[in-house]
């Protein structure tokens, strides 16, 4: 029942709507017990905990212990970075448990005329030095995912991929409303890859364990345990606002970005950006990737648990909406591309419409339409959402939106 290969031969994506199976969603406000939860003292005390159970035991899977910062070193800083307009830090945190020692290192721009600056904090797929042309940016030594156009080839990255992300990040938009950007190189804290005796996880294992229990920690609930410890950080520089850590990703690291939120209510809002099945979008649709097909292609992103749901989605007493429900009343941002047909832009946004009762109690405005709005349309309340044109990646417009975003529930303005 734990194999990762449950269906046989080829799999086919769904992508023709009327074949999405009929389903009841979950209601998020009646509990496992069928109570009915009628305002925020119950949603806190009793639905949120049971669903957030849920999720860790069966989804992404528990953290086995603590483990806290044993110290940090800034190991590059200017006052003058980016032609004048930024401070820019990096940051090594460093952690050691069972033997095992491990750091990563978080590149940091804060605007220059900002005390306590409000930032986004995200992690990236090729590198820091990917998200700016930058020459002071160090280039990680961390397994990397091979890429030859980034010349990434021995699992090694190199100088030819600077700058080659900066698209994703729009670094001078963020800075100039105001805004720092914090990033780290995932592999750094976890690498993507089916092999749990590397990355953070050794350090929690028991004598002599080898790889996670199957409730215990995948990839993707290490690296949102890196993103907590990121914001240990924060709290502790001056520079930066811990209260207003907006926590980003794309893909499957926007499904980190919202489990992070869920998991640690101190960041201050949540954006997903195409994150697909496992992040928003809703898996009893079944509509383009499925549990199946993300446990096989990726067997060490969840807990082991999650396969019990392989091609039986039906029996999920959850759905991802709750998961974007456990971030409230803290605004979240879902965004789809049209063209991403393999992460359900209809499933993304219908997880936003259907978390919106549990934001309602707390008098915040989700999602008010079960219409999707139009193509490049936001839609941006508390829950906002929005579909652009184009494919699976961050754009311009992306950023646009959530700056406005942040601008307005963070800041009022
Ligand atoms: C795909 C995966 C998606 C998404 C994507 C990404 O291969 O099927 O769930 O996570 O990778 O992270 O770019």
């Amino acid at each position: 029942q734990f194999s990762s290969a449950q269906f046989g031969g080829e799999f086919k994506p769904n992508y023709d709507e009327s074949k999405v199976p009929e389903f009841e969603v979950p209601n998020p406000l009646k509990s496992f017990r069928k109570r009915k939860i009628k305002n925020v003292r119950q949603w806190e005390k009793i639905r949120r905990p049971e669903l957030l159970d849920f999720f860790t035991h069966n989804v992404y899977g528990k953290i086995p212990g603590e483990l806290k910062i044993e110290s940090w070193e800034v190991v590059e800083q200017s006052n003058n970075a980016l032609n004048g307009k930024a401070r820019r830090k990096q940051v090594d945190l460093i952690f050691s448990k069972n033997g095992h020692r491990l750091f990563f290192n978080i590149l940091i721009y804060l605007p220059k005329n900002v005390e306590k600056a409000p930032v986004f904090l995200g992690y990236n797929f090729y590198g820091n030095h990917t998200v700016t042309n930058d020459v002071h940016v160090r280039i990680s030594e961390a397994w990397a995912r091979n890429n030859p156009s980034f010349g990434i080839i021995h699992n090694q990255l190199t100088e030819q991929s600077r700058g080659v992300r900066e698209n994703r990040w729009q670094l001078e938009k963020i800075l100039d409303a105001g805004y720092g950007l914090a990033t780290i190189f995932y592999c750094e804290v976890d690498p993507d890859k089916d092999d749990f005796s590397n990355g953070i996880h050794p350090l929690l294992y028991t004598d002599g364990q080898q790889r996670p229990a199957y409730n215990e920690w995948g990839a993707i609930a290490a690296w949102t345990w890196g993103l907590s410890r990121a914001m240990d950080y924060f709290e502790q520089d001056d520079e930066v606002d811990e209260n207003k850590v907006i926590v980003f990703g794309h893909s499957r690291l926007g499904k980190t970005a919202l489990w992070a939120g869920a998991t640690d209510q101190r960041f201050a809002a949540v954006i997903s950006n195409n994150s697909g099945c496992g992040g928003a979008a809703l898996s009893k649709r079944r509509f383009g990737e499925t549990v199946a097909r993300i446990n096989r292609s990726f067997p060490h992103w969840f807990c082991r648990n999650f396969m019990i749901f392989n091609q039986n989605e039906e029996s999920l007493p959850v759905d991802q909406h709750e998961l974007i429900a456990l971030i409230a009343p803290r605004p979240v941002y879902v965004a789809s591309a049209k063209e991403d047909l393999w992460a359900d832009p209809r499933g993304e946004f219908l997880s936003a419409y259907y978390a919106s009762p549990v934001y309602n109690l707390y008098e915040k405005e989700g999602i008010p339409s079960k219409e999707m709005p139009d193509v490049n349309q936001p839609v941006q309340n508390t829950v906002a959402y929005h579909i652009r044109t184009g494919k699976h990646d961050v754009t311009e417009f992306d950023w646009e939106q959530y700056i406005l975003w942040a601008d307005k529930e963070l800041f009022n303005k």
